[in-house]
């Protein structure tokens, strides 16, 4: 099984991912944990590139976009596609849904091209997508604690609740595949909703 985390920064994506990792290796299930960009040595080098702040030259969003690819790519390739060949559940923090929500909603780019790059490179979709949503200004208080701020963490509160839209619209296109967790609650309550998906 093929399940990916989505949401805004700060939502707790990678709690809830750590919970359900132990949930399934407690009950005896090969379980791999992973994300994007990166999840390979190669896709963390592009995830670096992506969000490291540089002054120098601002990243075009064509580029940003293709670089995001060419990290999935990647980890499509050499973990995700052999883990679920394995028999192995598979848990991924952020995948396809990300790139419409922030490259599209957030910054613009068509469809078409998102669409272009899903046909050609992405064989394989999540079996479940749970999507944690929030308020912007409370996964920015909770992710901003952890203090410097990447590329995209750098972005306007509109920024952001344009990316939200963006998911707001995949769950109504393909609410079979991607639940709405009520990510306001309590960490514990959160996990039990995600768990009640299964049943
Ligand atoms: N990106 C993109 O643009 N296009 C793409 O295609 C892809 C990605 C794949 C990196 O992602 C950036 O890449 C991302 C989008 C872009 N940028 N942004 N923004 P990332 O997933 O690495 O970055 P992130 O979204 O900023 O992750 P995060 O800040 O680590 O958030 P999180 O994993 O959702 O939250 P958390 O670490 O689990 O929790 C944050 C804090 O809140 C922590 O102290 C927890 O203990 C606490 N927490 C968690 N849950 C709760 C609840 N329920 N109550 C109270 N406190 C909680």
């Amino acid at each position: 099984m093929f399940i990916s985390f989505e949401g805004t920064e700060g939502v707790g994506k990678t709690t809830l991912i750590q919970k359900l990792y132990e949930h399934f290796q407690q009950q005896g299930k090969a379980v791999v944990l992973t994300r994007e960009p990166g999840g390979t040595p190669l896709a963390e080098q592009i995830r670096s590139l992506l969000l490291s702040v540089n002054h120098d030259e601002q990243m075009s969003h064509d580029t940003e976009l293709l670089l995001m690819y060419a990290a999935r790519a990647q980890h499509l390739e050499r973990v995700i596609l052999p883990a679920l060949a394995e028999g192995k559940i598979v848990l991924c923090d952020r995948f396809t849904d990300s790139s419409f929500a922030y490259q599209c909603a957030g910054r613009g780019l068509s469809r078409a091209k998102l669409q272009l790059l899903n046909q050609n490179f992405v064989s394989k979709m999540p079996d479940i997508t749970f999507w944690l949503d929030a308020p912007i200004e409370l996964g920015m208080t909770r992710a901003r604690a952890r203090g410097d701020l990447d590329r995209f963490e750098q972005e306007k509160v509109v920024f952001f609740e344009s990316v939200r839209s963006g998911f707001a619209e995949i769950h109504a296109r393909d609410p079979e595949r991607m639940k709405r967790l009520d990510a306001t609650q309590a960490q514990e309550k959160v996990f039990a909703d995600a768990l009640s998906s299964f049943k």
